[in-house]
């Protein structure tokens, strides 16, 4: 790299940028993450504000996006569409809102803030209220003409909700695919053997995209506004919220978390809020965007080559990075499946380091033909285990130093066969019970929140107390004394300290947790034997169908696929569960052991108030909490769910309900107050 010499650095910055702008908006794939991208620009635009005399006329800088891909008709944009400038610290929070302030002459100009949608710009024009054309972005002057995949998008109206529509008027924003769509797209695709999209925003691109409108149709897409451009015939408020108020009360969609207010604080306040919630959004967002709310004050500040001076895009700390590929081990989970781990060169992603990712499963090491020595770009998004999105071919500079990834056909930890069944992606361990993993994590779940909640038995302390033999099957966590876990840890050196079992509040708090779960539900004893496919929803129809365990125990395949939700495949696992006399055993050392619960009233074929309806809960009840709202719901017969859909019977709002009230409006679904809500369960 030419870190001295700035005209070559440049030179090299210019080539390295235009050719990843290339791969991004011309081709859809681009090969880089976003914030390697973000970090070289930012350092050309440094080194081109330092050295103005080194600016070179095909810099990215100098140009807005990339070239319009040739199979559409090109539109020419009669107001260009410019592009933001990112900023990424409070500091440069401060700057941009100094440079409002001062500019201006006013201490505390309006702004109004927004989230950053990250999808696909693009314009949407109406002529007498009907609308005749869409346009991508493009290079900011010429776009692609996708009137007709736009028309397809459904929240974007063919015609203005007025009588008086203005004779021109053009809104523009960003069409994205909202996340749960995504994952039921890719999901089907990955299930099909085709294609899938690595993250929404290249899933909103590439169907905007398509030739063929009638696929676009079958997308989720939505769109929502966020700038006016042309307007001819009408009468405009003189601020920017108001102009998005009137848009909307045509009938064009705008984001629903656009706010005004004064100060910095009120964009700190707004960025902290937002980036608090980013997880909970229906779609993906990669920052806020504050605008200077005043059109006077816009027009008076004017813009730089490419973007405006009014508004800026506060960027979050990216999801998505480079790294290498270190190696690939296998892990094998508690029903035997076969996840193939990526082991990492550590890597810092949205402010954790992250050393391994998941890989899934065969054909995703297929799919993304990643090697062993590979840079990849992997993704780490709110709780959810990071990912490698894409494979940098590009990097693959030396082929000697990289390694075909070999599934294993033996388990890693026990050596039995490794099964895969026709049609199903996983591979599974043969080894059942004989596999120390299998067991482990059988234990685990065991314990684990949802089922015996068994508090301070950590993954640790298992994994350690398995491999020295103390306990091996679930009913041996019973017969557990202070004594024994103490003699154990004793002679371990982080333990030292220890005298005697008495001095170990931890081991005594253990033992004291394990003799409280004795005391638990039908329910959650269901769910903690670990049946394959049966989760705590299953547990719950189970118990309330049946009422008492032997019930269950002793209900036939027939007779299990009488209760809601379960079919042939689940009623297999039960009834191949207990058919096993080795888990009849542990099950009846378990009871003997002490473990105890209520019956449940039985409701076989008894109709219940709110049998075959499901209810979402959003914001926060005065009354209750959450988890009791969805006990009192599942007693009457309820489901509850954990997003929106048709089939929802009923929202129930609290204050402050998130996107789920917003969502339920739209698909016209039946949205119930907290009174409401007291009135139905009484
Ligand atoms: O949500 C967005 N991605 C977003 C993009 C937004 N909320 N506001 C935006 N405002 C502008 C200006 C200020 C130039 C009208 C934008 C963009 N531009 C933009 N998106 C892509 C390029 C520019």
């Amino acid at each position: 790299m030419n870190r001295e010499d700035p005209a070559l650095r440049i030179t090299e910055l210019v080539d390295l940028l235009n050719r990843y702008a290339e791969e991004y908006y011309v081709y859809d794939s681009p090969t880089v993450p976003d914030a390697e991208y973000d970090r070289l620009f930012h350092e050309l635009r440094t080194l081109e504000d330092q050295y103005p005399e080194l600016i070179n006329p095909s810099s990215p800088t100098r140009r807005v996006g990339g070239t319009p891909l040739s199979q559409f008709e090109k539109v020419v944009l009669e107001v260009p569409m410019l592009s933001l400038d990112d900023i990424f610290s409070d500091g440069e929070l401060v700057q941009f809102v100094n440079r409002a302030s001062e500019e201006n002459g006013i201490s505390d100009p309006e702004f109004s803030c927004e989230v950053k949608l990250d999808g696909l710009a693009c314009s949407i024009l109406y002529e007498n209220g009907e609308l005749v054309r869409a346009s991508t972005r493009g290079d900011g002057l010429i776009g692609e003409d996708i009137t007709l995949n736009v028309k397809t998008i459904r929240n974007v109206p063919l015609r203005l909700k007025t009588d008086n529509p203005p004779s021109r008027l053009e809104v523009r924003g960003e069409v994205v695919m909202p996340k749960s769509g995504f994952e039921k797209m890719n999901q089907e695709a990955r299930a099909a053997g085709k294609k899938v999209f690595a993250n929404p925003r290249n899933a909103a691109a590439g169907s905007l995209r398509q030739k063929d409108p009638k696929i676009t149709a079958r997308r989720p897409l939505i769109f929502n506004c966020y700038a006016l451009g042309i307007a001819e015939g009408a009468d405009l408020p003189d601020n920017h919220y108001e102009r998005l108020r009137y848009v909307a009360s045509l009938g064009i969609p705008v984001n629903q978390e656009t706010k005004t207010g004064r100060g910095i604080s009120f964009c700190r306040e707004f960025y902290n809020d937002i980036l608090e919630r980013r997880d909970s959004l229906p779609y993906e967002i990669d920052g806020v965007v504050i605008k200077v709310n005043s059109i006077d004050i816009q027009e008076s500040m004017g813009f730089v080559t490419r973007s405006p001076r009014w508004a800026v895009a506060y960027k979050f700390p990216a999801r998505e990075e480079m790294t290498k590929l270190i190696d690939v081990s296998f892990q094998v989970g508690r029903t035997g499946a076969v996840t193939p781990v990526a082991v990492l060169e550590p890597v810092y992603v949205s402010g954790v380091t992250v050393s391994n990712a998941t890989l899934h499963n065969e054909n995703e090491i297929r799919r993304l033909d990643v090697m062993i020595g590979d840079t990849v770009i992997i993704r780490r998004a709110g709780d959810v285990i990071p990912q490698i999105v894409d494979v940098v071919k590009a990097r693959r500079e030396n082929a000697s130093e990289l390694k075909a990834v070999v599934f294993p056909d033996v388990c890693p930890v026990c050596g039995s066969r490794i099964e895969r069944i026709e049609g199903e992606a996983v591979a599974r361990c043969s080894g059942g019970l004989f596999c120390p993993a299998q067991n482990k994590e059988a234990l685990k779940h065991f314990v684990s929140r949802g089922a015996m909640n068994i508090e301070g038995f950590g993954d640790r302390i298992i994994e350690e107390l398995y491999d020295n033999k103390i306990i091996r099957h679930l009913s041996d966590i019973y017969k557990l004394t202070a004594d024994t876990i103490f003699d154990f840890y004793k002679n371990q050196s982080r333990f030292k300290d220890m005298k005697t079992a008495d001095d170990s509040l931890l081991v005594n708090k253990l033992i004291e947790s394990i003799d409280k779960s004795k005391k638990t539900t039908l329910p959650r004893f269901i769910y903690a034997l670990g049946i394959r496919e049966v989760g705590e929803a299953t547990a719950l129809s189970l118990a309330r169908y049946f009422g008492t365990f032997d019930a269950i125990r002793g209900a036939t395949f027939d007779e299990l696929k009488k209760v809601e939700d379960i079919g042939d495949v689940v009623a297999q696992h039960i009834t191949g569960f207990f058919a096993e006399e080795h888990n009849n055993n542990i099950i009846e050392e378990l009871i003997s052991s002490g473990i105890v619960w209520d019956d449940m009233p039985k409701n076989e074929g008894v109709e219940q108030k709110f049998s075959g309806m499901t209810f979402v809960i959003t914001g926060t009840l005065a009354s209750m909490g959450r988890n009791e709202a969805k006990a009192r719901l599942q007693e009457l017969g309820a489901k509850v769910a954990g997003s929106v859909s048709s089939k929802t019977s009923g929202v129930i709002f609290g204050s402050e309900p998130g996107s789920k009230y917003t969502k339920a409006k739209e698909l016209g679904i039946r949205l119930i107050s907290e009174d409401e809500f007291l009135e139905l369960i009484r």
